[in-house]
C-alpha cells in the first residue's frame, strides 16, 4: 500500500483528545487516513514574523503532520488576496466581486512555490500526493520540476464555472496550464467536469484522448466527477440520539407549537443568506395566517472577516434580518433568530432534527454538505423537508428536495409554504429516495473512489 499524502491550505491536527475541527473538508480527509498511512503537509494556520521554509512535523498515530506558517504578507497576498478575493468569487459566477491584483497572484504563486520545495523534501517515489481546493492549484506545476514523478491528484471541492466566466479572471490561461501537470482532476459534478474540460480544450487546445482524458502537447490529464459525502450512517445515529444538550432544550420550550425553519451556513456570499431571508418574508407576506406559526433559525458562523467583501455581507445580512424582525415581528414572536457561534456537531444534527424545513438556497456551491447533514439527520418516520438551490452540487443527487432557483424570492416563499404543507406520505417517500445514495456514497466511498483512480492512472 502506498503512503498518502495530503496537501490543503489548512491543516487539522486532532486535538488532545483525538477530535478535529467540524469543518466539512477536515472531516472528510481524516476519513481518508483512515485507510492509508500518511502524511498532512499544508498552513498551520499561524502567521510568523519571518518565511519558514521547513515544516514542523507533529506525529499522530499514523498520519504525520507537516505545518508551515505563513508571514502577514503571504496570507494577506495568498489566502485574503488571490485565493479568496479573486478565485472565490470567479469560481461561484461572481466576476463583479472579483478583484484580481497582480502582487496578490505573485503571493500566491510564492507561497505554491514554498510548499512545493518543502514539500518535495518529504516525498518519496512511491507516495501518492493528492492535493486540495483553490489555493493550490499551480502545486503540481511547482513540484514537477523538482523531479517529482509521483501520481499527484488535485480536488477542486467548490465549482468550477463555465469557460467565458474563468476566462475573466487574469492568469487563468496559466492556471489551466498548471492543472495539466496533476494526473488527476476530480471535481463535485458533471456539469464542473464539463466546464473544466472545455476550457482546457478552448484555451490550450487540448485533445480528448477519451471523454475525461485529455492531452495538451503529449502531457495527459484526467478530469472526473466524484461528488463528495457526509458520513452518513454517524450523522444518523448522532442525531437519533436522546436530546440532553441545553440549548436543544431551549430551543424545544421556545418552539412550542411552532415548526422550525433552519438555515446553517459559513457567512458567505455564496451561500445567499439574505435573498433567503428577503424570500421567507416574501413568505411571511403572502401566507400572513403562518405569522406566529413558524421560526426561521439562521446559523451563520463568520468567515474571512479579514476580506472586506464578508464585512459588507455581515452588515447586509444584519440590516435585512433587522428590517424583517421589526416590520413583521410580533411582541412573543420573532420572525427569525439569528445565531453566528460555531456549534459541535452533536448539536447540529439534533437542530436539524428538530426542524421541518431546510433552507439550503445558495446562489452558488461546489456541492453543499449541509444539505446532506439535514437529510441524514431526519427521523425516518418523520422525516422534514429539504428544499435546495438548483445551483447547489448537492441537487444533483438530492432529487427529492424541492428544488428552487435562489434568485427568485416568489418560488422560494412557494417552495417553503409547500414544505410547511406537505403530508406525511410524500415526506416520506423523498426522504427515502435520498438517504440510500447517501449512505451508499458517503464520504468513505468518494476517498476511495478517487484515490482508487488515481493509483490506477
Ligand atoms: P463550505 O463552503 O464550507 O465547503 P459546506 O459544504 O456546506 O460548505 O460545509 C460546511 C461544513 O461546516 C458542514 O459540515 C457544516 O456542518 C459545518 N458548519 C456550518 N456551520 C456550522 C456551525 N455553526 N457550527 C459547526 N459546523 C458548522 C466547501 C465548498 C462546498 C463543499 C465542501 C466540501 O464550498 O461546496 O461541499 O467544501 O467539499
Amino acid at each position: 500500500m502506498p503512503r498518502l499524502v495530503i496537501v490543503s491550505n489548512r491543516v487539522s491536527v486532532p486535538d488532545a483528545a483525538g477530535k478535529g475541527t467540524a469543518g466539512g473538508l477536515a472531516v472528510a480527509l481524516r476519513e481518508a487516513f483512515q485507510a492509508y498511512e500518511g502524511l498532512w503537509f499544508g498552513w498551520s494556520g499561524k502567521v510568523a514574523a519571518h518565511p519558514t521554509s521547513q515544516p514542523r512535523m507533529v506525529d499522530k498515530g499514523d498520519v504525520q503532520y507537516a505545518l508551515m506558517d505563513l508571514t502577514s504578507l503571504d496570507r494577506q497576498e495568498y489566502y485574503n488576496g488571490f485565493a479568496n478575493r479573486a478565485l472565490w468569487p470567479t469560481m461561484h459566477y461572481r466576476v463583479g466581486l472579483s478583484d484580481f491584483s497582480r502582487t496578490d497572484y505573485a503571493g500566491y504563486l510564492r507561497v505554491n512555490r514554498t510548499f512545493a520545495t518543502a514539500l518535495a523534501k518529504l516525498i518519496c517515489p512511491s507516495d501518492l500526493v493528492w492535493v486540495h481546493d483553490y489555493h493550490l492549484i499551480p502545486l503540481a506545476a511547482e513540484l514537477r520540476p523538482l523531479g517529482l514523478t509521483n501520481l499527484i491528484g488535485y480536488f477542486h471541492h467548490i465549482p468550477w464555472p463555465a469557460p467565458e466566466v474563468f476566462g475573466t479572471l487574469p492568469g487563468s490561461t496559466d492556471l489551466l496550464r498548471a492543472i495539466m501537470d496533476f494526473n488527476l482532476v476530480g471535481v463535485q459534478t458533471e456539469r464542473d467536469a464539463d466546464n473544466l474540460r472545455r476550457a482546457l480544450m478552448q484555451e490550450l487546445g487540448a485533445v480528448a484522448e477519451k471523454v475525461d482524458v485529455l492531452d495538451v502537447g503529449g502531457k495527459g490529464t484526467c478530469v472526473k466527477s466524484f461528488p463528495i459525502g457526509i458520513d452518513a450512517s454517524d450523522f444518523q445515529e448522532v442525531a437519533a440520539r436522546p436530546r440532553s444538550n441545553r440549548i436543544v432544550s431551549q430551543t424545544i420550550v421556545g418552539l412550542g407549537s411552532r415548526k422550525l425553519i433552519i438555515g446553517v451556513d459559513r457567512l458567505d456570499y455564496s451561500k445567499g443568506i439574505p435573498q433567503r431571508m428577503e424570500a421567507y418574508e416574501r413568505f411571511l407576506v403572502n401566507n400572513p395566517d403562518q405569522r406566529g406559526h413558524v421560526t426561521y433559525l439562521q446559523i451563520a458562523p463568520t468567515s474571512r472577516s479579514e476580506v472586506p467583501e464578508y464585512d459588507t455581507l455581515s452588515r447586509v445580512v444584519n440590516e435585512t434580518l433587522g428590517r424583517i424582525n421589526g416590520s413583521l415581528g410580533e411582541p412573543g414572536w420573532v420572525p427569525i433568530q439569528y445565531v453566528t457561534s460555531t456549534y459541535p456537531r452533536s448539536l447540529l444534527a439534533a437542530l436539524y432534527r428538530l426542524a421541518r424545513v431546510a433552507l439550503v438556497t445558495p446562489m452558488r456551491d461546489g456541492m453543499n454538505l449541509v444539505a446532506k447533514e439535514y437529510v441524514a439527520a431526519q427521523d425516518p418516520l418523520d422525516p422534514g423537508v429539504l428544499i435546495l438551490s438548483k445551483f447547489a452540487g448537492a441537487a444533483q443527487q438530492l432529487t427529492g428536495a424541492l428544488i428552487v432557483n435562489p434568485n427568485d424570492k416568489f418560488e422560494v416563499a412557494e417552495a417553503i409554504r409547500e414544505a410547511l404543507r406537505m403530508g406525511h406520505e410524500e415526506r416520506v417517500a423523498r426522504w427515502r429516495t435520498m438517504i440510500g445514495p447517501l449512505r451508499d456514497r458517503d464520504v468513505s466511498w468518494w476517498a476511495a473512489a478517487f484515490l482508487k483512480e488515481l493509483a490506477a492512472q
